[in-house]
This record gives C-alpha cells, structure tokens and sequence, in this order.
C-alpha cells in the first residue's frame, strides 16, 4: 500500500528539532522490504537537549504551568490527546501496520486501547486530587502527619517495537497523570506512530518540555538518556539483556527503574477441556502479532491423555491462520517486524531441529510469500526442557510442546523457565484452577483464555520478566514519590 510516510524531526521542548548530529534511520516495510521513509536519529547532545526542557517543565520557580496543574487540569491534556488519535485513527492504524507489519485490522484495535489508555490515565490523574495528600495517624496527639504524593520527576521512557504506540503509551499516559515530565525513547525499528504522538502534543498544546520523543539507537540515544543524571526515573519494556545493562547504569545513581522484560509464558491444558476451544485459545495465545509479545504463551503443556488429538487440531488450526500483506482483507498474521528478528526466528527453529525437536507444521516462509519477513506459525514437539527453544524467547510464531501425566508435574513444567511474565491454565475444573493459578511463578494468570489485556488491570512480572507494575493504579504508582510530612503541633517544648 502507498500511504504518505510523514518526515519528521525529533520533538523536544515542544518544537521539531533536527537531531545535532543531523543522522536519519531509514524505515523498512517488513512486509516489503523496501525502505519507505526514514527517523531522526538522536544522540548524547540531543539528551542534553531533552532533559534540560524536561526539568524547566517542571521547575516551580520558572512559572511553569505543568508544575502547578492539578490533576484535573492534567487530565484535560489526556482527553484532549485520547480524542485525537481517535480522529486519526485510520492513519495511525496504517502507519503502525506499514512500520512494524501488523494486521490492518489488528494496528486499528491498537489504537483504541491507546485512546482507551490515555482516557484511563486522565480519571487516574483526577482522582490523584482526591488522594494528593492522606492523612496518617499517629500514637502521639503533639504530631500530626499526612502523606503527599508528587510527581517523581523527569522519567526516561524506553520502549520496544511490538506495540510501538500502545507500549509508549503504557508510559506516557500515567507519568503525565502522575505530573512527572517524560522523554520518550521509541525503538528504532518502529518509531513512526511515535513521532505522530508528538504532533498531536503540539497540536493539544501540552506544554513544551512535558513529553519530548527523541528516536534514535539503543546505544546512542538510550543509553544516555537511562543514565543522565538529571533522569530521575526510567521506565523500560524491552530484552531482559537491554534491562539488565539499563538496571546497572541506574545502580550507579541508585536511581529507579521498572523494567517490563522477556518471557517464555506456558500454556497447561488439562484433559478435561473442549478441545476446539483450548486449541483457539493456544493458537491465539502464541501466535497473535506473530508471537511477538512479552507474554505469548509459548510453551504448551498439554495433557498426554489428549496430546495427539489436541496438537492435530491445533496443526489445523494453524494451517489455517492467513498470511498476507497486512492490508489483505482477512489477513490474521503479517510478516515479523524486521530481518533481524527474521533471521532469529528461522535460526532458533533449525536450532530445535539440530537439537533433536521435530516441527510439526510450519518451520519457513509460506511458499506464497516471495518477498517480505515471513514465517508460518510453527509448532514443535519432543522437546526436553534442556533444549533452546524450550528455555528462550523466540519472541516469533514458534509454540514448543511438551506432555504431562499429572497436575504436579504441570506445575513443575510450567515453572522451569527464569521467566515469569504470564501464564494461562485451560481446565473446567475451576478448583483445579486456582489452584494451579496459585502455584504458577508468574506476574500474570490467565484462566480459560491467554492475552487479553486491560488497561484497568496489574501487567508486569516476576524473576527476569522484570518487576514493577504497569496500567490500573499501579502504573500511576510507577511515577509517584511518597513525601512524609509531619508537623509538631504542641504549645508545649519538645
Ligand atoms: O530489544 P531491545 P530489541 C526481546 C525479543 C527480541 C529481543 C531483541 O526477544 O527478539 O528482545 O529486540 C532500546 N540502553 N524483546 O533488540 O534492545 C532500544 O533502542 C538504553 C522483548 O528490539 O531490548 C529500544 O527502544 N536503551 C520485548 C528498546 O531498548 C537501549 C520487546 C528495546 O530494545 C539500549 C522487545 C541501551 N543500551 C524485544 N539498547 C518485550 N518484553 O515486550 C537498546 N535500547
């Protein structure tokens, strides 16, 4: 599809800046492999820029509007913004599907829960009025104390390309509710709808400094706005191998972060399940936006009472998943967002074969597909809990299976991971449920279906899947210092 890329610069102190070093990324269609456009690309200097319009943003002292607004006054913002990329809906949707290929169908769904957010974000921000300042009562009637909760400050916001706007707004919504000032780090590979959230900024009129959008490299951009110093805060989804270099930079300041990583979530269906059902919900589980999510079910344990008959449904199903270009009328799966993640793809499935696995369906590109970063949903068995494709996020359209004969001993499967993102349990014994619920290591459980997502509920997870929460009241939580006040209210000396 031809559709006008727009040219843009970095967005800092609410202007379009050309980064200093003057660098574009070029943007490749993954469903093309043509280059359709490109981005700014910052560094240090461009950082420098960023932070100190972040921090003036926020300065008392200067007559800043942001620093004085309530959270009413906040909200307004957010609404504004939420109403806006709903008018744009359509070109977002494009944009989002020509950048990182996603399902037309699939980028439009992404931009109603990114309105969704930023309406979420603005009832969050009005009721933080409410509780700006709570009282504490204390043993002693010579003291009385209350608790305010401020703004955290400047917040580095770092950002993967799966969901490139949902997951910046996943950020940027709740730290402009909380009245932090952010500088928003999109990735590389899909920064495109990114840079539109700018434009609808400028076009609310959100005051300048208040969220500035700097794309550019990991390396270049990232890594200097997580560790400068005027930071106060970084917030980052992304590789737990990225996370963990940015956890160590923020040690240095013992500065927080809230790191939202990797995963290898299991998927245990147990042998009292309507198989038609449970297949739907495996299949959706991994392979929805190509199995590109932190949570993507993964790993299947299925009952070995059921096991044949339950994976030979689920190959049908599979087989029957569309693969085209994501502005295909029915198109369920596009290509994978970059060669990149492509090649990883194809490497981490004829490393299973190498180890001994069998592929089940799928395994390459569709013979249809000449062009383009496509790969068919795959699934793959004999698998031991040793082998790669068990123990790493293929982050790709690659479901490894594995039998189970007891309740136990799906417990004990689905725990051996160093992840623990999410986790879904399909079983009609609603007991047997919670309690496996209950044991499964994981930040996130979903019972009888896998991936619905709500802004209103906890998301984030557990061992090297990261910690802190994102979304509901928790995510506002994120970007909010806790200031104990106490005052001496006795006519009497101390
Ligand atoms: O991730 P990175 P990549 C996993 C997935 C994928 C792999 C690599 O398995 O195959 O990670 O993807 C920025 N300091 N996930 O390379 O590097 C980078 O520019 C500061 C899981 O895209 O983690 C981008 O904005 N920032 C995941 C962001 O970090 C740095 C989503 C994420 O990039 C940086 C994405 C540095 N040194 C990938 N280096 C999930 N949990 O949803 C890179 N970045």
């Amino acid at each position: 599809m031809a559709f006008p890329i727009p040219s843009r610069q970095l967005y800092i102190d609410g202007e379009w800046r050309e980064p200093i070093k003057k660098n574009r990324i070029p943007i490749i269609n993954p469903s093309t492999e043509d280059i359709i456009g490109d981005i700014p690309a910052a560094t240090a200097e461009d950082v420098e820029i960023a932070v100190t319009a972040a921090r003036r943003a926020l300065t008392w002292n200067k007559g800043s509007e942001w620093a004085s607004a309530s959270g009413a006054h906040r909200a307004k913002y957010l609404r504004a913004i939420a109403a806006k990329v709903t008018e744009r809906k359509d070109q977002l949707a494009k944009l989002e599907a020509l950048d990182c290929g996603k399902p037309y169908d699939e980028a439009a769904w992404d931009i109603d829960d990114v309105a969704a957010c930023f309406e979420y974000y603005a009832d969050q921000a009005e009721a933080l009025d409410a509780k700006q300042t709570s009282p504490i009562s204390l043993p002693m009637d010579t003291f009385k104390c209350h608790v305010l909760r401020q703004p955290i400050g400047v917040v580095a916001l770092i950002t993967p390309w799966n969901y490139p706007l949902l997951m910046a707004t996943w950020k940027v919504a709740p730290a402009l509710a909380a009245g932090c000032a952010a500088i928003l780090k999109p990735s590389e590979l899909a920064s495109v709808t990114c840079l539109e959230l700018a434009d609808i900024c400028k076009e609310v009129g959100l005051p300048a400094g208040v969220l500035n959008i700097l794309t550019g490299l990991g390396p270049e951009a990232g890594a200097p706005l997580a560790s400068h110093p005027d930071v106060d805060k970084v917030a980052f989804t992304g590789s737990t191998t990225t996370g963990s270099k940015i956890m160590s930079s923020a040690a240095q300041l013992v500065k927080p972060v809230t790191l939202e990583l990797g995963g290898k979530s299991p998927i245990v269906v147990f042998e009292d399940v309507d198989l038609d059902k449970a297949a739907e919900w495996t299949a959706f589980g991994c392979f929805w936006t190509n199995g590109q999510i932190c949570s993507a079910t993964s790993r299947l344990l299925v009952h070995e009472r059921i096991a044949a008959e339950f994976l030979d449904r689920l190959v049908k199903w599979c087989k029957n998943i569309r693969i085209s270009d994501p502005f295909e009328e029915g198109c369920r799966m596009g290509p994978v967002a970059s060669k990149g993640q492509y090649e990883k793809v194809l490497k981490f499935i004829s490393t299973a074969k190498s180890e001994g696995a069998t592929v089940l369906c799928g395994g390459s590109r569709p013979v249809h597909l000449k062009k383009g970063y496509f790969v068919e949903p795959t699934i793959i068995s004999d698998v031991s809990t040793s082998m790669q494709i068990w123990r790493e996020e293929v982050f790709g359209p690659v479901l490894c299976v594995k039998t189970f004969s007891s309740e136990d001993e799906a417990i004990e499967l689905a725990n051996n991971t160093h992840y623990g993102l999410g986790a879904a349990v399909i079983s009609q014994d609603l007991e047997r449920c919670e309690r496996v619920t209950k044991a499964l290591q994981a930040g996130i459980v979903w019972v009888n279906c896998s991936q619905p997502c709500f802004c209103q509920a906890p998301w984030g997870g557990t061992k090297r899947s990261g910690f802190g929460r994102e979304l509901g009241e928790w995510g506002i939580e994120n970007y909010l210092n806790i200031k104990q006040v106490t005052q001496y209210i006795s006519d009497e000396p101390w």
